[in-house]
């Protein structure tokens, strides 16, 4: 392979800001961002997903198509969450301070 940077393992977080609902899935499934980051998901599915957090500090509403939801993020830590539709769906927000 040419050209590559390397394969973070699986579940590492990776620096993005934006994240895909793809597939049924968040990708990155673990996105890292620094403290003030405002973070957009985007649908790409033709279901509807949402973005959902353990803790209830963020929430969208039902995603259809094609449809975003930002959230910016003020304190750094860890913040898993997954769509309340298709619970399997799991990704993780990681803060940096
Ligand atoms: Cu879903």
């Amino acid at each position: 392979m040419a050209g590559g940077s390397g394969t973070a393992p699986r579940g590492a977080p990776v620096a993005a800001n934006t994240v895909s609902i793809k597939s049924f899935a968040f990708t990155p499934a673990s996105a890292s961002v620094k403290v003030g980051t405002t973070v957009t998901w985007t649908n790409k599915d033709e279901e509807p997903h949402t973005v959902t957090a353990d803790g209830g500090s963020f929430r969208s509403a039902p995603l259809t198509a094609g449809k975003t939801f930002r959230y910016t993020f003020t304190k750094p830590g860890s913040y898993p969450y997954s769509c309340t539709i298709h619970p399997f769906m799991r990704g993780t927000v990681v803060v940096r301070p």
